[in-house]
């Protein structure tokens, strides 16, 4: 039986799972693909996808699925997290699974704000961004997330996407994925539409996010 989805019409984070879903489709992987989920909007997708999904604390699904790849390394650990839960109340086992080069793949959906308690300032929140809590704009510069990794692991892969480049999202994804079975921890963090919280629609909601490619420039890194 089909279900609604639970995310705003519009929300980037949909895009992201149906092109992860249709990757693990294409594997023929989706009994092997467990899908751990941060608390933010991400816990929204705890039955969007027909493939068995861990609910964690805010912060925690990266040390919760590096625990469960450890007693289930035959199978493929997704960490699905927003920005505010991998860079801020989430960075420490983020960095620390780096670089312990744990075999996890890290999905961040990045919108730049901490949507789900009303669209708050986040550490990917960008210099003048407004914001419920920065009316006036931000005052500082946000944090890049594919540098922090790096600083701390050479071997993991890491791509930034973006949900109005599908073709090169779902290669990121194949990548990580990859880079997992070959036994490193990959990342890869995705600019993401939240309507809601950005106040736009239709195709602001695609000038927001090519604006944000200023301060988070796609690719590989
Ligand atoms: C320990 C703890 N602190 C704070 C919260 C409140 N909280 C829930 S979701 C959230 C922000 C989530 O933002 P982000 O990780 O960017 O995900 P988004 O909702 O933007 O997808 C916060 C602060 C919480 N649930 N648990
Ligand atoms: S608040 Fe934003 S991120 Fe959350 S479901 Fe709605 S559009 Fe998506
Ligand atoms: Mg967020």
């Amino acid at each position: 039986m089909s279900k609604d989805s639970k995310f705003c019409p519009g929300c980037g984070q949909t895009m992201i799972l149906q092109t992860l879903y249709r990757i693990l489709q294409e594997q023929k992987s989706e009994e092997k693909a467990v899908l751990g989920l941060d608390i933010g909007c991400s816990l929204l997708a705890w039955d969007f996808l027909p493939i068995n999904t861990f609910q964690t604390h805010h912060g925690r699904v990266t040390a919760t699925m590096v625990g469960f790849n450890r007693a289930r390394p035959d199978l493929l650990s997704f960490a699905y997290t927003g920005d505010g839960g991998a860079y801020a109340i989430g960075l420490q086992s983020l960095l620390w699974a780096a670089k312990r080069n744990d075999p996890v793949t890290v999905i961040v959906a990045n919108n730049a704000v901490y949507a789900m308690t009303g669209g708050q300032t986040a550490p990917t929140t960008m210099k003048d961004q407004k914001t419920d809590t920065s009316p006036s704009g931000y005052d500082a510069d946000p944090v890049d997330g594919m540098k922090l990794i790096r600083s701390v692991n050479e071997k993991a892969y890491l791509a930034r996407g973006a949900v109005n480049e599908m073709k090169d999202m779902k290669m990121y994804l194949e990548k990580a994925i990859q880079a997992q079975r070959d036994g490193n921890f990959a990342m890869v963090e995705i600019l993401s539409f939240c309507p809601t919280n950005w106040r736009v629609k239709g195709k602001e909601m695609i000038e927001y996010v090519d604006n944000m490619k200023t301060a988070f420039p796609t690719g590989e890194f």
